[in-house]
């Protein structure tokens, strides 16, 4: 199975949807045709089976691209362009690396549209982020340990995508411009506390795909101007 080739190979730029927070028609429509690259469904707690086939069928009006990140069983929900199964790497809670992944793989297994589907191998940095809080994220870690994990992603388990998550908070652009320069076959996606366009801008110069959220919900225009602004900036390592 060739994964190289999967669609979001080239994303720049996505906005990410959390199916339990409410969204206008005006503003979905204004996220929907901003020339972002996709729309990633996903969040941290109260996704449902309802409410994520609920955004995906108002998405689907739109020709943008439309990924759903699986975080519970319940919610894998038909009809999405791309899967996305997140395997959180900095957590000493196995449950949240490969037991509740192998809980849903065991019943769900066969059916699963593999050549559709990516393993995301995340690096929580943000402590005060739900996901970290969740899943016990060891969120504190040195230059060293975060060089340790992209190495575990990329060359040891060969993930195709390590998404370094700072949800709520804007990262240190240093160390995820490191690891899009370690990483050989994986991309690197960067998110957390995108508001601006300058921010979204330094974003895309360290990481292969930036991911905007929480601006959707709390300031649209920002969010909107952050398509451009990572657009306009050539991904160099
Ligand atoms: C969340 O990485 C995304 O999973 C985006 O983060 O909500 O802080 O933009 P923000």
């Amino acid at each position: 199975m060739e994964l190289q080739s999967a669609i979001y190979e080239h994303w720049r730029h996505a906005f990410k949807l959390d199916p339990e927070r409410e969204i206008s028609d005006e503003r979905l429509d204004a996220v929907c045709m901003s020339g972002t690259d996709a729309v990633i469904v996903g969040g941290t707690t109260g996704v449902t089976f309802d409410n994520t086939v609920d955004l995906m069928s108002r998405i689907r009006r739109y020709e943008v691209p439309c990924a759903l990140e699986v975080s519970s069983e319940e919610a894998a929900v038909p009809g999405f362009d791309h899967y996305f199964v997140p395997l959180v790497l900095n957590t000493d809670r196995a449950e949240w690396m490969a037991g509740r992944q192998i809980g849903a793989l065991r019943k769900f297994g066969a059916f699963i549209p593999w050549e559709i589907t990516s393993a995301e191998g995340y690096l929580i940095l943000n402590g005060e982020a739900e996901a970290a809080k969740l899943t016990g994220a060891r969120a504190s870690l040195d230059a060293e340990t975060v060089t340790a994990h992209i190495y575990l992603a990329d060359k040891l388990m060969r993930l195709p995508i390590v998404y370094m998550e700072y949800s709520g908070i804007f990262g240190d652009m240093a160390l995820v411009k490191r690891a899009s320069r370690l990483v050989s076959g994986a991309r690197v996606f960067y998110g957390g506390g995108i508001d601006n366009a300058d921010k979204a801008r330094q974003a895309a110069e360290a990481a292969h795909t930036v991911i905007v959220g929480n601006a959707i919900y709390d300031d649209l225009e920002a969010a909107l101007s952050t398509v451009a602004a990572v657009v306009e900036v050539p991904f160099g390592r």
